[in-house]
C-alpha cells in the first residue's frame, strides 16, 4: 500500500483519521465494537496465532486490533462510551475501507424487564431506539415539558442477529439469551432512571414511561446501538450488516441496581467470546477489500 487516500471529507492529523488514529488498511470489511479497550483486548487473544496482531491506540479513546480469525480478516474496536463514540467509530472506520462493511456490537446493559435477567444477554433482535433527556424541560417555562424523548427503533440486520443469537445461545444456552428491543439512552444516569440526589432530572417515572412508549417488548438500556442501526440505515454508499448484543450486568425491574461484579462480567465475556467471533465471519459480503490492501496480513496467511 502506497499511504493513505483518505477523503478529503474526513478530519485527518498526519494523514490518519483524527479520532481513530488510522488509515485504509488498518481495518477490515468485518468489525466487531465493543465499549471497554479490556473486552477488545481479550478477543484480539482469541485471533489467529498465525497472523501477529496490528494494533492501534489513538490519542482520542479508541482501540483497534485488527488479525484474522478462522482465516477471516477482523477488526476489533474499543470506543469507549456513547453516541458519539459509536458516531467517530462508525464514520471515520467506513473512511477506512472499501466495499460492504458489517459491524456487531458486544456490549453489556440494564435490563428493563423481568424477563432479562443479570448474567443475561440481550440480542437487540428487534431492533434499537433512542431515549433523550430534553433540555428544554429544564429551562424556565420547561415545567410542562416532556423531560424525556422516545424516539422509534431503527431495525437490525435481521439475519445477523439471528445468527448471533443462535451462535450465543451454543455457549450460553437457551435460556439466558433473549431477544430484546434495545433502548440507547444519551446518558447513564438521569436517561435511565437513576434517581440522582445532585441533580433534578424528573426521571422517577422514567422507567414506566419507557415500558408504555415501548410496550409489549423486552427492553434493555446502554448507550450506543441505536445510533449503529441509526447509521446502517442511513449509509448511502454501501450495505451495513449490524446487530448488536449485550451482557446485562443489572435489573431495573428488581427496584435497585444490584450489578454484576467485574469479574462476574468478564466471566460472561470469555462465555460468550466465540460466539462474537463465530457471528462476525458468517456475515457474507457481496464486496470487501482485497487481501493485499492489509499491509499487517502477511502474504503467506492470504493463500
Ligand atoms: C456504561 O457503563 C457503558 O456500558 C455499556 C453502555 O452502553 C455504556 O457505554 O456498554 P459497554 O460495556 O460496551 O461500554
Amino acid at each position: 500500500m502506497s499511504g493513505p487516500t483518505l477523503s478529503t471529507e474526513m478530519c485527518l492529523a498526519n494523514g490518519k483519521l483524527y479520532h481513530l488514529g488510522t488509515v485504509r488498511g488498518d481495518i477490515a470489511n468485518r468489525i466487531i465494537t465493543v465499549g471497554s479497550h479490556s473486552r477488545a483486548d481479550k478477543f484480539a487473544r482469541l485471533l489467529d496465532d498465525s497472523v501477529p496482531v496490528h494494533t492501534i491506540r489513538s490519542s482520542r479513546g479508541f482501540c483497534v486490533h485488527s488479525g484474522t480469525y478462522k482465516g477471516v480478516p477482523v477488526t476489533l474496536i474499543g470506543t469507549g462510551m456513547g453516541v458519539p463514540m459509536m458516531d467517530f467509530m462508525v464514520r471515520e472506520s467506513l473512511a477506512c475501507v472499501d466495499g460492504d462493511v458489517a459491524y456487531i456490537r458486544f456490549g453489556t446493559c440494564g435490563g428493563c424487564s423481568a424477563n432479562v435477567k443479570c448474567g443475561d444477554v440481550g440480542v437487540a433482535s428487534l431492533g434499537a431506539a433512542f431515549l433523550a433527556r430534553n433540555p428544554n424541560a429544564f429551562g424556565e417555562g420547561g415545567e410542562d415539558i416532556a423531560p424525556y424523548q422516545f424516539f422509534k427503533p431503527a431495525p437490525c440486520t435481521e439475519s445477523l442477529a439471528k445468527t448471533y443469537k443462535s451462535n450465543l445461545v451454543a455457549q450460553l444456552g437457551a435460556d439466558r439469551v433473549k431477544d430484546v428491543l434495545d433502548v440507547t439512552c444519551d446518558t447513564f444516569y438521569a436517561s435511565q432512571a437513576w434517581p440522582m440526589r445532585d441533580f433534578e432530572d424528573r426521571n422517577t417515572t422514567l422507567l414506566n414511561d419507557m415500558k408504555q412508549a415501548y410496550e409489549g417488548q423486552d427492553l434493555i438500556c446502554e448507550m450506543e446501538t441505536f445510533h449503529l442501526y441509526d447509521l446502517a440505515r442511513c449509509c448511502r454508499t454501501r450495505k451495513m450488516f449490524v446487530a448488536a448484543a449485550a451482557i446485562v450486568v443489572d435489573n431495573q425491574e428488581a427496584g435497585a441496581h444490584e450489578w454484576l461484579s467485574p469479574e462476574e462480567v468478564h466471566a460472561v465475556e470469555d462465555e460468550a467470546a466465540v460466539a462474537v467471533l463465530d457471528t462476525i465471519i458468517s456475515q457474507e459480503l457481496d464486496a470487501e477489500m482485497p487481501r493485499e490492501s492489509f499491509p499487517w496480513l502477511p502474504a503467506a496467511s492470504s493463500s
